[in-house]
């Protein structure tokens, strides 16, 4: 942590001494690691250089106890403006020392001096990922947001409704260009809830048309990452429902634009994989939300519920990254609705498991894979994956994060320090109620 940083954020000292205890155990367990994957021709330390550079950026909003469309349940500490959101990812970053980018949201992130914080942010050792916009909702209070979003936004039949999302798209790019983002991420809740509502036609030109107008906008180094999502808030047809209408937009509007892939976007057992490969070749993949699910956009924790899709996505990414094959390096952000857990423990425990599905999708042996998929020896294809699902690389995640001078153990570190039980004392406690983002 820099030397700045608030006294009541984890401090390297008392990392170290908390790593201390644990450190001859993990010695101990990664030359045992080390020793099998050089049976299998792996370099630890090769494996460990490319983990290292594994970056991920945290959601703002995740720092705050989520909500269904029923009810949300506060915990204690919240945070209760930007800064306070800014040192909780801080305190992620200095356990994990894998997450040092944020991915702010406008207008719940929005303030009236961005260079501030940015340099509040790089303070805590922290940069900005893609800024998202959010015309999902209305923000009546907003002087930039008179008109309602309730039928849709980029693809409103009003063009004035679609003259204020496109402004507040380019007012997200402006706010971001002063946080040092390099791009923007557009979703939006426009679709239907009956048949006949809306032309489906005419409001997907529509939102490329308002899309085509925000790109005027972005500077040259920038990206547009289009987010789809299959339903919700529209139950019958949402303008950008699937990766397909992503990426025909996206080839529409040019080369900045780009096609994101929240994993919990898509319909039950859709092969996730399959669109990222797809969208390797079309050179359209932005990046990803991460985040797990069971029944539809659940938001739970990355690799809660299914760690073995998360390894499989991360099998293509290094598939792809291996053979060159990627022209612009995917963005990595969370997003995440934390409801029953500490946000900080979730996005903890999260980051660690991103981690762990790339590292395990490090040692697949890629080329016996290929050699298996040209004899068509369908079972030890599968084999080798499952050799490397397989593997505990936990002290490979651990040994990567303590040469970073992070934690041996995250979450038992973040809980010994006492961050959140600080926190509630600082902070005025948050009211319960009704409704939060879903
Ligand atoms: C929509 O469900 C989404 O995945 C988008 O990324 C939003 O910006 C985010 O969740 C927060 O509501
Ligand atoms: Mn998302």
């Amino acid at each position: 942590m820099d030397q700045a940083s608030p006294t009541h954020l984890p401090q390297q000292d008392t990392v170290a001494a908390q790593n201390r205890p644990l450190e001859a155990a993990l010695a101990r367990d990664y030359e045992h690691l080390g020793e099998r994957l050089a049976r299998d021709g792996l370099d630890i330390e090769m494996v460990a250089r490319r983990l290292a550079r594994l970056r991920l950026a945290l959601p703002s909003w995740g720092t705050g106890t989520g909500g269904t469309r029923f009810a949300r349940f506060p915990g204690e500490g919240e945070p209760a403006s930007l800064s306070d959101r800014l040192e909780d990812c801080a305190v992620v970053n200095a356990l994990t020392a894998a997450t040092p980018a944020v991915s702010p949201h406008l207008p719940w992130d929005e303030t009236e001096d961005y260079r501030a914080v940015r340099e509040q942010a790089a303070s805590l050792g922290l940069g900005f990922d893609a800024v998202n916009s959010n015309t999902f909702q209305d923000h009546p209070d907003h002087p930039g947001h008179r008109l309602s979003y309730k039928f849709g936004s980029l693809s409103h039949t009003d063009p004035a409704v679609r003259e204020q999302a496109v402004a507040h798209n380019v007012a997200c790019i402006r706010a971001g260009e002063q946080l040092g983002s390099r791009a923007l991420t557009i979703w939006i809740g426009d679709g239907a809830n009956f048949p006949g509502q809306s032309h489906l036609g005419r409001a997907f030109e529509r939102y490329i048309d308002s899309v085509k107008q925000v790109a005027v906008a972005l500077p040259p180094d920038w990206h547009i990452y289009l987010e789809h999502k299959m339903y919700e808030p529209a139950f019958y047809a949402t303008v950008i429902q699937d990766w397909g209408s992503s990426l025909l937009a996206a080839q529409e509007v040019g080369p900045q634009a780009r096609c994101l892939v929240d994993l919990g976007h898509h319909a039950p057992n859709v092969n996730i994989e399959m669109i990222v490969s797809r969208l390797v070749h079309a050179k359209k993949l932005a990046g990803f939300h991460f985040n797990d699910s069971k029944y539809g956009d659940d938001d739970l924790d990355a690799g809660a519920i299914d760690p073995h899709r998360l390894f499989l996505v991360f099998n293509e990414l290094v598939d792809a990254e291996q053979d060159g094959r990627f022209d612009v390096e995917p963005a990595y952000m969370i997003d995440q609705s934390h409801n029953v857990t500490d946000p900080i423990e979730s996005l903890i425990a999260s980051a660690v498991e991103i981690q762990r599905a790339c590292a395990r999708a490090l040692l697949v042996d890629r080329a016996q894979l290929a050699a298996c998929q040209e004899a068509n020896d369908a079972m030890m294809a599968n084999q080798l994956l499952k050799r490397a699902f397989n593997t505990d690389v936990s002290p490979l995640l651990a040994v990567v994060r303590q040469r970073k001078g992070a934690a041996i153990e995250p979450l038992a570190a973040y809980r010994a320090i006492g961050y959140r039980a600080a926190c509630a004392r600082r902070r005025p406690r948050r009211r319960a109620g009704g409704g939060g983002i879903v």
